[in-house]
C-alpha cells in the first residue's frame, strides 16, 4: 500500500498539493504498489484539525482522478464520515480509519452502509492526545483485545465481517517499545483471522533502535525490516511511503526466504 499524503503538514513525505499528489501516485503504482491511501489530514501528534470540507477538496481531484486511470484499489485514509463517503463516491473501496470508526457517532452506521472494506487501527486517545495515553500492562494482549472488540462491535454495528482489516496501530499512543513489541508478536494479530495492515515506514519508534536516524528520510532501513517482519507474519499488506524499495526487499524475501 503505498502513501499519499495531500497535506501540508505529514511527519514525512507532506506538502503536495492535488496535481503533485496525483502524479506521486502514478509513480508509486508504476514502482509496483498494490493499493494507494489517499490522506489529506496529518495525524502526527499534535497536528492541526482540517474541516471536512477542506479534506474533501484535498483528497476527492486525488481520488477520482487515480479511478479514471487505474483499476488498483483506492483506500482513502480518514476519521471522517463525510469524506469517507464522498471519497466511496469518487471510487474508493477502502477506508482506513485510524480512529477505528470511533472519531464520529455514525462512523459505524455510515462504514455498515457503504459496504467498504474498513480499516480498524488500534489507538487511545486521539493524535492530539495519544502520546499520554502510552500506558499498557501487557501492550500486545490489550491491542489484541482491543481490535477484536472494535471489530465485533463494527460487525454488530452491520459492518460485514469480510469488510474488516486490522492494524496495531504502530506510533500511536505506543512508545517505541510499545511498537517493537508489537512488532515482535505479529503473528499473535494476524491470528485472530482479519487481514492485517502494517504502518511502521519511517516511524520515529525505528529512531529508537537507530538513534542516529534523526528524520523520516533517515529511517528507510528500519521501515524496510519492519515490512519484513510483517511479511513473515503474514500481515496482508504493508503502508509505506518507499514503494519500490519495499517491493524490491519483499521479492527477494519471497524469492530466497
Ligand atoms: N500511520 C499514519 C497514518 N495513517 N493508517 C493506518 N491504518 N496505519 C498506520 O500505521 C498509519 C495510518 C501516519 O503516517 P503518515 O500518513 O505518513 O503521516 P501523517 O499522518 O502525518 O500524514
Amino acid at each position: 500500500m503505498g502513501i499519499v499524503n495531500v497535506t501540508p503538514d505529514s511527519f514525512s513525505d507532506g506538502g503536495r498539493g492535488v496535481d503533485a499528489a496525483i502524479s506521486h501516485a502514478r509513480r508509486l503504482l508504476a514502482e509496483g504498489a498494490d493499493v494507494l491511501d489517499i490522506g489529506g489530514e496529518s495525524t502526527r501528534p499534535g497536528a492541526d484539525a482540517v474541516p471536512p470540507d477542506e479534506e474533501i477538496a484535498r483528497v476527492i481531484p486525488v481520488i477520482a482522478a487515480l479511478r479514471a486511470e487505474t483499476g488498483a484499489p483506492i483506500s482513502v485514509d480518514t476519521m471522517k464520515p463525510e469524506v469517507a463517503r464522498a471519497a466511496v463516491a469518487a471510487g474508493a473501496s477502502l477506508w482506513n480509519d485510524v480512529t477505528a470508526l470511533g472519531f464520529a457517532p455514525d462512523s459505524l452506521a455510515v462504514a455498515a452502509e457503504l459496504g467498504c472494506d474498513v480499516v480498524l487501527m488500534h489507538m487511545k486517545g486521539t493524535p492530539r492526545t495519544m502520546n499520554a495515553e502510552a500506558r499498557y500492562g501487557d501492550v500486545v494482549a490489550e491491542v489484541l483485545a482491543a481490535l477484536q472488540a472494535r471489530a465485533e462491535t463494527a460487525i454488530g454495528a452491520g459492518v460485514a465481517r469480510e469488510r474488516i482489516w486490522l492494524d496495531p496501530g504502530l506510533g500511536f499512543a505506543k512508545t517505541a517499545e510499545h511498537s517493537l513489541a508489537l512488532l515482535r508478536s505479529l503473528d499473535r494479530l494476524v491470528a485472530l483471522g482479519f487481514p492485517v495492515l502494517l504502518g511502521a515506514s519511517r516511524k520515529s519508534f525505528l529512531k529508537a533502535v537507530d538513534p542516529t536516524a534523526a528524520t523520516a528520510e533517515d529511517r528507510l532501513g528500519g521501515s524496510l525490516a519492519a515490512a519484513l517482519l510483517g511479511a513473515r507474519a503474514g500481515v496482508a499488506a504493508v503502508r509505506v511511503h518507499d514503494v519500490r524499495e519495499t517491493v524490491q526487499a519483499l521479492e527477494v524475501w519471497a524469492a530466497a526466504g
